[in-house]
């Protein structure tokens, strides 16, 4: 990160009273200055991977790929193995985009978390719009787990099985799956996926589950009673869409513990920390010490394998076509130059590192 953005970011934090994680950073101790580490390298030396989300339409552009491929040593399809994508008419199967975001991730080295085979949105037009007894719903999903996740078997580090199955108040979320097949669709899938790639780490994945609260809570006691039942699970996936005017989840690193607790991995899996636009010194200083304070939780825990941003730079970002006037919620900014949220992130895992 430029030295003089560094400086005048220590400047309006002091100035607003808010010295934090910055403050162990002076900008003459700069972390670039004889550095070619990346996020990677040094989650690696914790080892844990630090990764990013990438999509195919970014494929084209080079100076991305560059970064993508150099500074983070794991990568998530944002939207390649949905099953929009996967299988866009019943029975025919389409891999062309999750094996190109495969491919690069194995010729860069890194490791690739598979997202994701059960959820309620980006579905097929012939699935939201069909009508399906129980019965054929089960032996459909069954094909698409089972074809999909066979296709990568050995290829992926972990797959997303079911993605986001909870409401706010911990209730079961009202899905074609839910509702067509009842709470079992979770167990059966998780079958299913076991038997298709029995390497893969099998992940449970939603949002708003960072803090301890009733949709996290859900997710423990569903959890738990998988385990009881023998029921192949070996992680939960927190992803991590942050915004600042809502507030730390202060109870992450609790809540990540009692879930390794259970004996599960736990990893922060489409981390991004949005604010209001446009951006200044102050909320990007705020930002920084938040991505610093997700990567210390996770550093914290011992079954947290590692965080992935939900994209790293703010030109590919989901946020500002979804919620109308935020952003700037990745570590790079719309020109793919680090922000402080970048060096406060390398800070936190250098410093869990050395020790
Ligand atoms: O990043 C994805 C974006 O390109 C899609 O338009 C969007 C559609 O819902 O999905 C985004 O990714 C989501 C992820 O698959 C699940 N968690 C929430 C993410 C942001 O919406």
């Amino acid at each position: 990160m430029p030295h003089r953005l560094a400086a005048s970011v220590a400047a309006s934090l002091a100035a607003a009273g808010l010295v934090t994680a910055m403050a162990a950073t002076p900008a003459s101790a700069g972390p670039d200055r004889h550095d070619d580490t990346t996020l990677g390298r040094l989650a690696a030396d914790t080892h844990r991977y630090f990764g990013s989300a990438t999509d195919n339409p970014e494929f084209s552009d080079a100076a991305y790929l560059g970064i993508l491929g150099s500074e983070f040593n794991s990568t998530t399809a944002g939207n390649a193995l949905k099953w929009y994508a996967t299988e866009p008419q019943q029975g025919v199967f389409d891999f062309t985009q999750g094996d190109q975001v495969l491919d690069f991730a194995r010729r860069h080295h890194m490791s690739f978390r598979a997202h994701t085979l059960v959820w309620h949105n980006q579905l097929p037009d012939w699935l939201n719009n069909g009508t399906f007894t129980a019965d054929q719903l089960r032996a459909i999903l069954k094909k698409h787990i089972t074809t999909v996740a066979r296709h990568y078997k050995g290829k992926v580090y972990s797959w997303d099985v079911v993605n986001e199955a909870f409401n706010e108040d911990g209730t079961y979320r009202d899905t074609i799956f839910y509702r067509t097949l009842g709470p079992g669709y979770i167990a059966d899938a998780l079958r299913w996926a076991r038997e298709a790639d029995p390497h893969a780490k099998l992940y449970l994945n939603d949002y708003n589950i960072e803090a301890i609260g009733p949709k996290s809570d859900a997710y423990y006691a569903l959890v738990k009673s998988l385990r009881a039942q023998h029921v192949p699970i070996d992680g939960v996936g927190f992803q991590g869409h942050l915004a600042l005017q809502y507030g730390y989840p202060d109870t992450l690193e609790q809540n990540l513990r009692r879930f390794a607790d259970l004996g599960l991995d736990v990893a922060i899996t489409e981390l991004d920390i949005r604010m209001y636009v446009p951006a200044d010194a102050t909320k990007l200083a705020t930002q920084a010490d938040w991505y610093a304070r997700v990567t210390k939780a996770c550093l914290a825990v011992r079954r947290c394998v590692g965080i992935t941003v939900w994209d790293y730079t703010d030109k590919y970002s989901w946020i500002p076509a979804v919620f109308q006037g935020e952003g700037a919620a990745l570590p790079y900014d719309e020109n793919l130059q680090p922000k402080p949220a970048y060096t406060a992130i390398r800070d936190a895992l250098r410093s869990a590192g050395r020790h």
